[in-house]
């Protein structure tokens, strides 16, 4: 499957036509869900592939032969792409580890009266775009990102590949605060006190861990060890899908690489949006404040 320059669009939303069709897409929201499924739900960019690798080793107490064995996508297939269904299909692992880029709007109504649990991973959403854009460059099924103020404007506007980074967080934010079963993981967090997060991931999944157990987590899920293995660096995949020349998947792994790349009035366009946009959302940003401080 190629379809390199396809892009689907889905109930509105653009979907790269590599990996995605319209078929899988309708199959996401059909999905049978079992109660004992992990869903790890995120806008790209987000910290999406640190946290499949930290379920795995969670999973497997601290254990890191699975993940140097088997890629992340087998591991924790994402559900709207069209080979999830053969991989649960061939998988006996329990509890299935699945992804989702998809908002809630159209996934919300599949997971009501389920018991799955959900972990929502967000990020500062300047250090999504930015990560984003440097993606853009080597995936050869994502658009042209044109010139960065371009590709931001798209960001903000909410009509880049996998559309409003705004309606993602806010919809599937107002989920996990009402339930038991989910949790919300910032990115910051992660990169802050990853101890504490995949202590937070273990006690969601009632899968406690020693302290032992949980240091080989966190060394196993380093930024430095994760860059290097080949089954979450996406060096798997050939060049004619995504040109490694011109940059890693696994690229920075650091909070406000933003300040590299926006400009002032950038930064302050992107607040009034934000701000906006994220009117009535109770949501308390660890990055918020961080942010102010800096740029005063
Ligand atoms: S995707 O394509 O949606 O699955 O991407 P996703 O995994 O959500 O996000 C990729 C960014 O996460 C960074 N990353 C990490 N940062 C710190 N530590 C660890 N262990 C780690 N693993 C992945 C990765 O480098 C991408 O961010 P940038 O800013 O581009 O470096």
């Amino acid at each position: 499957m190629a379809r390199l320059d396809v892009l689907e669009n889905f109930h509105g939303i653009l979907f790269p036509g590599h990996l995605h069709t319209q078929e899988s897409l309708q199959r996401a929201l059909e999905f049978p869900f079992q109660d004992t499924d992990v869903l790890i739900v995120s806008y790209p960019k987000s910290g999406t592939t640190w946290m499949q690798e930290i379920l795995t080793l969670i999973t497997s107490k601290g254990d890191p032969y699975l993940s140097q064995t088997v890629p992340n996508w087998t591991r924790a297939p994402w559900l709207e792409q069209h080979y999830c269904a053969a991989v649960l299909e061939a998988s006996s692992t329990t509890p299935r580890v699945i992804t989702t880029h998809l908002p809630h709007h159209l996934l919300g109504p599949t997971l009501q009266g389920s018991k799955a649990k959900v972990i929502y991973v967000s990020r500062n959403p300047k250090d999504v775009v930015v990560s984003f854009y440097h993606f853009h460059k080597m995936a050869k099924f994502l658009p042209d990102a044109g010139s960065f103020p371009e590709f931001l404007n798209q960001f903000l506007e909410g009509t880049l590949t996998f559309g409003s980074w705004f309606d993602h967080i806010k919809d599937w934010t107002s989920q996990t605060a009402a339930s038991d079963n989910m949790l919300h993981i910032t990115y910051e967090e992660m990169s802050l006190d990853l101890p504490g997060t995949i202590k937070r991931v273990s006690s969601l999944l009632q899968c406690p861990l020693v302290e032992e157990e949980v240091n080989s987590c966190v060394k196993h899920c380093s930024f430095s060890n994760m860059k290097t293995n080949r089954m979450v660096n996406y060096t798997l995949i050939p060049e004619e899908i995504m040109d490694h020349s011109k940059g890693s998947f696994m690229r920075k792994g650091k909070i406000g690489d933003w300040k590299n790349m926006f400009t002032e009035e950038q930064n302050r366009y992107l607040r009034s949006v934000l701000k906006a946009k994220m009117q009535g959302c109770n949501l308390e940003f660890v990055w918020e404040e961080q942010d102010e401080e800096e740029t005063q």
